[in-house]
């Protein structure tokens, strides 16, 4: 198999491969980074299309779509027949688009969403999402395993890209709110490593409600079972803005949260659950 781009990730995916067992080839676009791999058995290609044409499987770790399309587009021709599966980030627009391009050169395009950091490749924990054609995954879905656990997601060559972009949108949301808890304690003279523990225990307990709002999501009903509602957390959450400037933090990360809550109270969805939030943002009439 072959792997283009040798980035922290590119080298990551390749020596996992190496790890169980299988043929490798690399290219990067920029010589000197294979040292470490070609010890460990893998063979250097010195230009794109000798890579390409040496496996059946290419994977491809770019810095981003352009760059997959700067480094695919001239070896069109080589890649007929073959199975690319593209690991670079991106959007689910973009990977319809590759998928697309694809098909009309004569191979098959798995896209993918890698869900772990380089030194989480081929460990516990680590998966990886792809989207395509079945019959494409479920050939190489063994060489794959050497990367994580692989998760088909669908043959909507976007739909991979989709999960990746809506976890990592969480994982962000959820970045935002620790590192505005930090600076809050920190602004109080509190070292972040003594309040983790209690943060941590907070974010595993709010963590445990994801399933409660995701059935009131689906229901499109956020009046069954109410615990805590809207109006009263849209009042209290100004506190959250108050006390930031009461401590010298800036609220920004926080701040986009409360004119939706108090948007949503205002429409007379006080009395309901939080999730209700959601009905406010969908900017496209009719798809939801
Ligand atoms: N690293 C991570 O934590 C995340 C985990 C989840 C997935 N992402 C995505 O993986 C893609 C690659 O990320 P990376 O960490 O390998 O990134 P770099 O170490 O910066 O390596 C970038 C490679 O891309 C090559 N490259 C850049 N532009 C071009 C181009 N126009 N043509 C050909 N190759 C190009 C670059 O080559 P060079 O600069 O060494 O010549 C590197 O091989 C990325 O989509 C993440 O979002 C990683």
């Amino acid at each position: 198999m072959t792997v283009l781009g040798l980035g922290a990730m590119g080298s990551a995916l390749a020596r996992a491969f190496l790890a169980a067992g299988r043929p490798v080839t690399v290219w990067n676009r920029t010589p000197g980074k294979a040292g470490d791999l070609v010890a460990g058995g893998a063979t250097e290609a010195a230009a794109v299309e000798e890579a390409v044409r040496a496996s059946g499987l290419v994977v491809v770790c770019l810095w981003d779509h352009r760059s997959v399309h700067e480094t695919l587009d001239p070896v069109r021709a080589a890649l007929a027949g073959r199975v690319v599966v593209n690991l670079t980030n991106g959007t689910p627009g973009q990977g319809r688009e590759l998928g697309e391009w694809a098909r009309t050169h004569g191979f098959a395009l798995l896209d993918g969403g890698i869900m772990a950091v380089p030194p989480m490749i081929g460990a516990p924990g680590a998966f990886v999402l792809y989207s395509g054609p079945e019959e494409a995954f479920t050939t190489h879905r063994e060489t794959l395993d050497a990367l994580g656990e692989s998760r088909y997601v669908g043959p909507d060559h976007g739909r991979a890209a989709l999960y990746d972009i809506a976890l990592l949108s969480a994982m962000y949301g959820a970045m935002m709110g620790e590192l505005h808890a930090f600076a809050m304690v920190r602004s109080a003279g509190v070292a972040a490593t003594g309040f983790a523990p209690l943060l941590q225990r907070w974010m595993a307990a709010v963590g445990g409600l994801q399933e409660r709002t995701a059935q009131l999501v689906d229901a499109r009903d956020y009046t069954r079972d109410v615990v805590s509602n809207l109006g009263m957390q849209a009042a209290a959450y100004h506190n959250l803005i108050d006390a930031a400037h009461e401590q010298g933090v800036s609220p920004e990360l926080l701040a986009p949260l409360h004119p939706l809550m108090l948007r949503r109270a205002a429409e007379g969805h006080g009395h309901e659950d939080n999730a209700g939030l959601i009905e406010l943002l969908f900017t496209r009439r009719g798809t939801t």
